[in-house]
């Protein structure tokens, strides 16, 4: 396919409460239905910082094939995640919707709203895409539907089909075990080491003992791989959801990557020729940050001894060391991706997208991974890698600014290729940035909000309000009110150390960031996570 023949809706960007009109413009034309439609690939990892790629400027982190799909694609600076932990966050790129909306505001919830959601899947499904994914989903009910094909890493989302038991009948059970017991003391569940106790690493750290192409993130581009080859040959297009479980913990990276970081001192960085540096913000003072967190540094997550690790900084550097490496081994797996996209001829009728779930803190604020419900307000978990190519684009190569979400991503690929749509009982709430991504043209969009249980986050260009809210009768242990809220400034303070709450220089910011809360509650309705509220009551 000629990359001029891909399809180009221009439907303007929507507001937030807009429903979506979905069925793109002109479908009428029957030429254009009988075409094959580009295939989309969302290459999704779990829990990367989007700082830690090479050509963000990262002084130790090696990502050549991430840089070199930057280069090819729109690069979103300012992506950021509905909620800073996986289901949610995954949700809303899967259904459109944001957290509140669907009573999903941490990892367990269930309510009717899930249920009745059309899934991205199922839209390209009815727009007769054969679907995949291969690896870790971690949604539920409706969300969830539309899978043709689906191998996850966990057993209990494909019982019987899935990494674990692969990797066990491959004869390496005993050491993904060990891996995965870096976080949990025992092997996966339905594995043959789920009963056993196995130690922990500390901060969840160790190097893994498996063969290359015997992990988790070789189970994903493997499936990628062979799906590519035999769909390249199909009339058919393809949607393909190819989920990594990392840099997510267990920090079990294998020992080829390990060994290209020096974590022997703190230095000046691996692009300097030096060891690893030592991040910003590891001794940021304790009495800076939210109180879960605090907790955590003083030892509280038993997992993580953060403790132990400022006592003996080689546990620190051992665990940044295992996070660039485990995010090159993403990386690495991301070019194959792509190569096997190239020799099969379909790279110039794919769309390509890279992006992650939320991100992890890397030892900034002296933290590791992301204190979910703790806090919803860090950059280094909101702000996440959004890549997009879009064979044929104009835009190709340039930073985009525009303030977007993985709640877009639906309405985009919907708009993009004009799909249509069924009735929707939620409509979309997401917006599309198509015209962002292939013209250049501005969102219109003053404020994005990230919210989970215990904090909102209202993000402006310059600024972010971070506003500790009453986590109900669903989850009272993360009530951190008493700490107040955090307002940052993002010229001065990238690392987000100065918190300027009761700074009065910015009291009119910070009233129209609290406004704009108020507008975002206004407009986009809490249907689901009234429905927990009032189960937690019973
Ligand atoms: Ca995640």
């Amino acid at each position: 396919m000629n990359a001029s023949n891909l399809v180009i809706s221009a439907v303007a960007a929507c507001s937030i409460l807009t429903p979506f009109s979905a069925n793109g413009a002109n479908l009428s034309e029957k030429k254009k239905e009988q075409k094959k439609k580009p295939n989309v690939i969302i290459l999704f990892s779990d829990q990367h910082n989007k700082d830690v790629m090479g050509f963000e400027g990262h002084p130790d982190v090696l990502t050549p094939n991430l840089d070199k799909l930057a280069k090819q694609s729109v690069v979103f600076d300012r992506a950021y995640c509905t909620t800073g932990i996986c289901a949610p966050s995954r949700s809303s790129l899967l259904t459109g919707l944001y957290s509140r909306t669907m009573g999903l505001l941490s990892n367990g919830e269930k309510t009717s709203v899930i249920n009745k959601v059309v899934s991205l899947a199922s839209v390209f499904q009815q727009n007769n895409y054969k679907t995949f994914a291969f690896g870790k989903r971690h949604t539920t009910g409706a969300i969830d539907a539309g899978w043709d094909v689906q191998q996850s890493h966990l057993c209990d989302e494909t019982p019987g089909n899935s990494y674990t038991e692969w990797v066990e009948k491959k004869g390496y059970g005993k050491e993904f075990a060990a891996d995965w017991a870096a976080e949990f003391g025992k092997g996966s569940s339905c594995s043959s080491f789920s009963g056993g106790k196995i130690p922990t690493g500390d901060l969840g750290t160790r190097v893994s003992l498996l063969p290359e192409n015997m992990t988790m993130e070789a189970f994903t581009t493997l499936r990628t791989i062979q799906m590519i080859r035999e769909q390249a040959k199909s009339d058919q297009s393809f949607f393909c959801w190819a989920t990594f479980y990392r840099p997510h913990q267990p920090y079990t990276p294998l020992k080829k990557y390990m060994d290209l970081y020096d974590v022997s001192a703190w230095g000046e960085g691996r692009k300097n020729g030096s060891s690893i540096r030592k991040p910003a913000s590891l001794y940021e003072p304790k009495e800076n940050i939210p109180p879960m967190m605090q907790s955590i540094r003083d030892g509280g997550n038993k997992v993580w001894n953060v403790n132990k690790a400022y006592a003996d900084e080689q546990i620190w550097r051992n665990h940044i060391g295992a996070y660039y490496a485990l995010v090159t081994e993403i990386d690495h797996c991301v070019g194959e991706i792509l190569k096997a996209l190239d020799e099969a001829g379909i790279a110039d009728e794919t769309i390509v997208i890279y992006t992650s779930d939320h991100g992890d803190f890397v030892g900034n604020h002296g933290m590791v991974e992301k204190a979910a419900l703790g806090q919803n307000v860090y950059e280094d978990i909101l702000n996440i890698p959004l890549i997009v190519r879009y064979p044929g684009n104009k835009q190709k190569g340039k930073r985009n600014a525009e303030l977007v979400s993985l709640v877009d991503i639906y309405p985009t690929l919907v708009n993009l290729l004009e799909l249509k749509m069924p009735e929707l009982k939620y409509p979309i709430q997401g917006q599309s940035f198509a015209e962002t991504l292939t013209k250049g043209k501005p969102m219109k969009r003053e404020y994005f909000v990230s919210e989970s249980w215990s904090q909102a986050t209202v993000i402006t260009k310059d600024y972010k309000l971070g506003i500790m809210i009453d986590p109900t009768v669903a989850q009272p242990k993360f009530d951190f009110r008493s700490f107040g809220d955090q307002f940052f400034v993002r010229k001065s303070d990238s690392l987000e150390i100065k918190n300027q709450i009761n700074n009065d220089g910015y009291k009119a910011e910070i009233e129209k960031l609290r406004n704009y809360y108020q507008d975002f509650t206004s407009k986009v309705p809490d249907i689901g996570k009234q429905e927990v509220v009032k189960k937690s009551l019973r």
